[in-house]
């Protein structure tokens, strides 16, 4: 612990009481200017570690499991990843009639690729990750997300995602942008030129899914995107789920669709044979698109 906890140190702090050293605390380092901030208090750190792109640390929490931690950022522990992998994959699967051509581009940790799988329809799935030190990472300290990148449908290219969907028009059915925050590798997947590229890349009914931030701490970066894909996109949701150590406790998605209407066929059939469910189910997914007034004001109902 002694000699991964140095390096990984500016990552976790310690809480005093009373002069003795009560614990160590993991801070996500956004605060997005809100003023707060969420702490997971940890026991060890498995793994720190910098790539060509970023910094890499798993940690062992005391109560949520282990952590991935990426430039400072959580970008999941064990105790709720469910709830962002469920949603993310399951709702535009479930629209589409027949997915059987996958691309997620990020979601190294294979958290998405995991739920994906799932599906008997799937035939192939092509994830395009930017740092192959966190597939690395991930197979080693976190195996209930990564195992499923063995599955022979799956092909991993290192690479960055952009670039990747630009070269391949009319490929996919399903595109799942499972990203990191806009800033560093991850920032080109929030501009318009790589929405429209997606566009491309999706066959005639094609629907992509992007991770896009908190309705309370990221108006900002959620306009934006909004501004640009509801041009490119005739059918476009806003959609979130409950991840409480996410800062806000929150994350949202956009559903970006040629055709399908996110809340049109929900195909339950096919939803309920679905294994290990344990946040998705049709209610759910209906209910997902029902955004607080606040949210409303900046978030039309899907288009
Ligand atoms: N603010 C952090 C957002 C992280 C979203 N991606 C998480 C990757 C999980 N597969």
């Amino acid at each position: 612990m002694a000699e991964q906890q140095k390096k990984a140190q500016g990552l976790i702090t310690m809480e005093k009481k009373k002069d003795q050293i009560m614990g160590l605390w993991f801070q996500d380092c956004i605060e997005f200017g809100h003023g707060c901030t969420l702490s997971i208090r940890i026991k060890d750190v498995l793994y720190h570690g910098r790539s060509r792109f970023q910094e890499i640390s798993i940690l062992d929490t005391e109560k949520m499991g282990k952590l991935l931690v990426i430039d400072g950022v959580t970008m999941l522990t064990e105790f709720d990843e469910f709830a962002y992998h469920e949603m993310i994959s399951h709702v535009p699967l479930l629209v589409h009639p027949k997915p059987s051509r996958v691309l997620v581009i990020g979601g190294g940790d294979g958290g998405t690729v995991r739920e994906i799988i799932k599906h008997p329809e799937v035939e192939t799935v092509h994830l395009c990750e930017i740092d192959e030190g966190v597939v690395t990472a991930c197979r080693r300290y976190l195996p209930s997300l990564a195992s499923g990148l063995d599955d022979p449908r799956v092909k991993i290219f290192y690479g960055d995602g952009a670039k990747f969907v630009a070269d391949r028009p009319n490929a996919y059915e399903i595109i799942i942008v499972d990203s990191t925050d806009p800033i560093g590798p991850g920032q080109v997947l929030f501009q318009e030129p790589f929405y429209a590229d997606m566009k491309k890349a999706l066959t005639e009914q094609g629907i992509a899914v992007t991770q896009c931030e908190s309705v309370y701490l990221h108006r900002p970066v959620i306009e934006g995107v909004y501004a640009f894909a509801r041009k490119l996109y005739p059918k476009l949701g806003y959609y979130y789920t409950l991840v409480p150590t996410y800062p806000s406790g929150m994350i949202g998605f956009f559903f970006c669709s040629k055709k399908l209407d996110p809340l049109g066929e929900i195909n339950e059939k096919r939803a309920a044979k679905l294994q290990g469910l344990k946040y998705y189910s049709p209610e759910m997914h209906r209910a997902a698109f029902s955004l607080p007034r606040f949210a409303r004001d900046f978030l039309p109902p899907v288009i």
